[in-house]
């Protein structure tokens, strides 16, 4: 074996034990106690959690939005990434009116390969069915390990919009080929309709942002995207939900035994509406936004009784330079908020603090990922899998500052917020990445993951 991590806490999705773990190459080779061998280097983690790496399946590195380009592209996204316990990323790739997926795709990897510090791939967003000839496409995306297929029901004067009826070809046609449907509710029309009335009566402010995407906005589009998956009875992943009435329709669908997946993010969790009043709170803009404390309340609970399936981050982060395009007009703001380097520990500080089990924190961040998106070597400790490990030291206190990010941003939402435990370790298929505070990646050693559709999937994960 090349190292041992001797003495730790493993934690699983399913339960905490004292054991030593050995790695050898990039895979996880032996798990027990008191492993000995003469060769392996040997770190002495005592009293500190060992746990798979995160994976966050929500990223938008370089996303060409809202007029500009977001902050953190596939470098500096993922640096953060690796110093905040996060070894895999599922990034969006936005196919658009005349692309292809393939093409869509090899364009992304080409831009994010020399760049990756941590393993990735790919969801492909679909825009535009080119009239139907994008479905003929699923098959070989899904060969290429592109397992996972995402709409919006927003963003109509974009051209990212789909109606419901393309929405149901990609649902029916991405379940024949084995894949997975994301889907981002909210209602287009509603919201354009509530901003054109907002804006004529001078509401400019950040505030009016959430005004225009109140919670009915997104609990519609939410209860649609449900009614159809269990009326055609296909899997659906519903992506960042915010919203109490969006997370009960969700609960009914998945006690009725249907395949229905949630996703919420960390700002969900901390933040409520209340932030858009701020004097900074075009930097909380992003979409949905954050919503009452109903809402709140009522993430924590699907979470804790199994309904929100992942945490991942919608990583979108965007200068404050470009944030104050929106001074005047919350409209003008782009929409996206970063957060990748504080995903693990916000949910493993919750753990820490006893709100949610270390081995709940686990299943968000990493099995269930892996699990839902076929990331087959990865989101678990044990032998076999990829060595994405991090591990954890429970007592040490981190404070966020901008100033100390990885990400390339000059603000975050997360400014202040304390954490009790933090990520001193991160390996990413047996390479240290990250070193207590310090990157010690190399750009381009992140590894395209070739994910496996259900069909083929195996039955270990
Ligand atoms: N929402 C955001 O806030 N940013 C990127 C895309 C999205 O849907
Ligand atoms: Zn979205
Ligand atoms: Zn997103």
């Amino acid at each position: 074996m090349d190292l041992i991590l001797k003495n730790g806490i493993l934690v699983t999705s399913e339960e905490m034990y004292q054991a030593d773990i050995g790695i050898s190459g990039e895979k996880i080779a032996a798990i027990g106690t008191d492993l000995q061998d003469n060769t392996s280097k040997i770190i002495d983690v005592t009293g500190k959690f060992i746990l798979p790496g995160a994976i966050d399946a929500h990223t938008h590195m370089a996303l060409a939005f809202g007029g500009t380009v977001s902050s953190d592209g596939y470098l500096s996204g993922t640096k953060a990434a690796a110093c905040g316990g996060v070894t895999t990323i599922i990034d969006y790739a936005m196919q658009r009116s005349g692309k292809g997926i393939m093409e869509t795709i090899e364009e992304r990897k080409s831009i994010a390969q020399a760049e990756v510090c941590v393993d990735y791939g790919f969801h492909c967003i679909i825009t535009d069915l080119n009239n139907d000839a994008i479905l003929d496409e699923f098959e070989s995306a899904v060969q290429a390990g592109i397992t996972s297929f995402k709409c919006f029901f927003v963003y109509k004067k974009e051209k990212m919009m789909v109606d419901d009826g393309t929405f149901l070809k990609v649902l029916l046609e991405a379940d024949k080929v084995g894949a997975i449907v994301n889907i981002h509710a909210e209602n287009s029309d509603a919201i354009d309709l509530n901003i054109e009335r907002l804006l004529r009566n001078g509401k400019t402010s950040a505030w009016y942002h959430y005004v225009s995407r109140p919670e009915c906005v997104e609990s519609e589009a939410v209860k649609r995207a449900v009614h159809w998956a269990v009326s055609f009875n296909k899997p659906l992943y519903i992506v960042h939900m915010a919203d109490k009435e969006g997370i009960e329709a969700v609960t009914l669908a998945k006690d009725s035994g249907y395949r229905i997946y949630a996703e919420t993010c960390p700002q969900y969790l901390e933040f409520t509406c209340d932030v858009y009043k701020r004097e900074d709170g075009r930097n909380f803009v992003c979409s949905p936004p954050m919503k009452g404390k109903d809402s709140k309340i009522a993430l924590w609970d699907a979470l804790k009784r199994g309904d929100i399936d992942t945490i991942a981050t919608d990583h979108c982060p965007f200068y404050k330079e470009q944030k104050d395009w929106g001074i005047n007009d919350f409209t003008k703001i782009p929409n996206g908020c970063g957060g990748i380097e504080f995903l693990y520990p916000y949910i493993l500080n919750a753990a820490n603090a006893g709100v949610i089990s270390f081995s709940k924190a686990v299943e968000v961040c990493s099995f269930n990922p892996a699990k839902i998106f076929g990331c087959h070597e990865k989101g678990s400790l044990s032998i076999g899998k990829d060595a994405d490990i991090v591990v954890y030291d429970p007592d040490k206190d981190y404070t966020v500052s901008a100033k100390h990010m990885h990400s390339k941003c000059d603000h975050t939402i997360w400014e202040g917020k304390s954490f009790h435990g933090f990520p001193v370790l991160t390996f990413v298929r047996g390479k240290l990445v990250y070193d207590n505070g310090k990157f010690m990646g190399v750009p381009g050693f992140g590894k395209f993951i070739k994910r496996k559709a259900k069909k083929t999937q195996v039955t270990s994960v």
